[in-house]
C-alpha cells in the first residue's frame, strides 16, 4: 500500500510533491518511505543538468527551456540548487522572481533547494527529488547547479544529459575548470552571444571536447535573454536522449550511476550509524584517551579502531 502523500504526487498534486520534496530533503524516515513507495514509478522522465560558473544565464536560460519545451508539449520540473556562496545572495532571489514566471503553471513544477555543507547529502536529495518529479509525471527534470565541483559531478552523474553553460570572454576560470568540464559535459552553450562574437570561445571549447560512448558534446550557442539558439538546444537535447535510447545507453548509464549512489549512501549510513555507536562504547573513549595521553600513536589507534568497529558491527547484527 502507497501511502495518501505518495498517491497524490502519482496524480501530480503540486503541493503534495512540495511536501514530498521537503521530506526528502530532511532525509529522514518518512522521505525513505515515500521513495520505497514511488521508486517503481520513476524512469519515465529525461533528466537534464544545467551547469556553468556564475553568471553565465543558466536561470535565463533554464526559463528559456522550460518555455520551449511547453511550447513541445512537455511538462517541466526543475530543481535550483543556490550556491552557499555569500556573494550570490543577489541572484539566489533573482532566479526566483524569474522562475516565478512559470511556476504558476500547471504543467510545471520548480523547487529551489539551498546548498549546504554537506555534499553528499545534497546529491541525495538531489537524486531524490528528481525521482519525485519523475514519479508525479513530469515529462523533463532540469536540475541547475553552479560550477564544476563536487556537487556538480554528482548532480551530472545523476541526470541523463548534462549541459555546461559558459560565455565568451570567461578566459582563466574556464580554463580552471575545463577538465571537470569535459568530464561530465554531453554539450556545451556558449550563451551571451550577443554581448562578443563567440565564435573563439566555441572553438576553444570543441577543441577540446570529448567524445564520451560514442556521442561528441555539440557546442552551441545562445543568447538567453532573447531565447536565440533554445529551440536548437532542445533540438539537441531530444537527439542526445534518442541518441542514448537506440544504443542503450540510457540503460547503462543509468546503471552505473546506481553503484555510484548506493555506494556512496550505504558508506554515508554506515559512516553515521558507526559515529553514534563509538559515542556510546567505552573501548573507543579508552582508546581516544590513550592516544591523547601519548600513550598510543594515532596509527596504530586508526587499526585497532577498525576492529572496534568491526566488533560494534558484528554486536548489531547478531
Ligand atoms: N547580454 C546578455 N545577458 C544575459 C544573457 N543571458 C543572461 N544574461 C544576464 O546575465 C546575468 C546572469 O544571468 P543568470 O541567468 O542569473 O546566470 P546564472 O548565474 O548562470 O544562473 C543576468 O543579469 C542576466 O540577465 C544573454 O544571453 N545576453
Ligand atoms: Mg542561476
Amino acid at each position: 500500500m502507497v501511502s495518501e502523500l505518495a498517491s497524490r504526487v502519482l496524480k501530480g498534486d503540486h503541493q503534495a510533491l512540495g511536501r514530498a520534496i521537503s521530506l526528502v530533503e530532511d532525509g529522514g524516515e518518512e522521505g525513505r518511505r515515500l521513495i520505497r513507495d514511488l521508486y517503481p514509478r520513476t524512469g519515465k522522465a529525461f533528466t537534464v543538468g544545467i551547469t556553468g560558473p556564475t553568471g553565465t544565464g543558466k536561470s535565463t536560460l533554464v526559463d528559456k527551456i522550460i518555455e520551449e519545451y511547453r511550447r513541445r508539449g512537455k511538462s517541466v520540473g526543475v530543481l535550483a540548487i543556490d550556491p552557499s556562496s555569500p556573494y550570490s545572495g543577489g541572484a539566489l532571489l533573482g532566479d526566483r522572481i524569474r522562475m516565478m514566471d512559470h511556476s504558476l503553471e500547471r504543467e510545471v513544477f520548480i523547487r529551489s533547494m539551498a546548498s549546504r555543507g554537506d555534499v553528499g547529502g545534497l546529491a541525495r536529495a538531489a537524486r531524490n527529488t528528481i525521482r519525485l518529479l519523475d514519479a508525479a509525471g513530469m515529462d523533463v527534470v532540469i536540475v541547475e547547479t553552479v560550477g564544476a565541483g563536487q556537487t556538480e559531478v554528482q548532480v551530472a552523474t545523476a541526470v541523463d544529459a548534462t549541459v555546461v553553460v559558459l560565455m565568451p570572454q570567461l578566459g582563466d576560470e574556464v580554463q580552471a575548470f575545463k577538465a571537470g568540464f569535459n568530464e561530465i559535459a554531453d554539450m556545451f552553450v556558449v550563451n551571451k552571444a550577443d554581448i562578443v562574437n563567440p565564435a573563439k570561445t566555441m572553438f576553444n571549447v570543441a577543441s577540446g571536447v570529448q567524445e564520451k560512448d560514442g556521442w561528441r558534446p555539440p557546442v552551441l550557442k545562445t543568447v538567453a535573454l532573447k531565447g536565440t539558439g533554445v529551440a536548437a538546444l532542445v533540438d539537441a537535447l531530444e537527439k542526445f536522449g534518442k541518441f542514448l535510447d537506440e544504443h542503450g545507453l540510457r540503460e547503462e548509464r543509468m546503471r552505473r550511476r546506481l553503484e555510484a549512489e548506493l555506494v556512496e549512501a550505504a558508506f554515508s549510513d554506515f559512516y553515521n550509524e558507526t559515529v553514534d555507536r563509538l559515542k556510546r562504547d567505552r573501548q573507543w573513549h579508552q582508546l581516544l584517551g590513550q592516544v591523547s595521553k601519548k600513550e598510543l600513536d594515532p596509527e596504530t589507534a586508526a587499526g585497532k579502531l577498525v576492529k572496534i568497529i568491526a566488533r560494534l558491527d558484528a554486536s548489531s547484527n547478531a
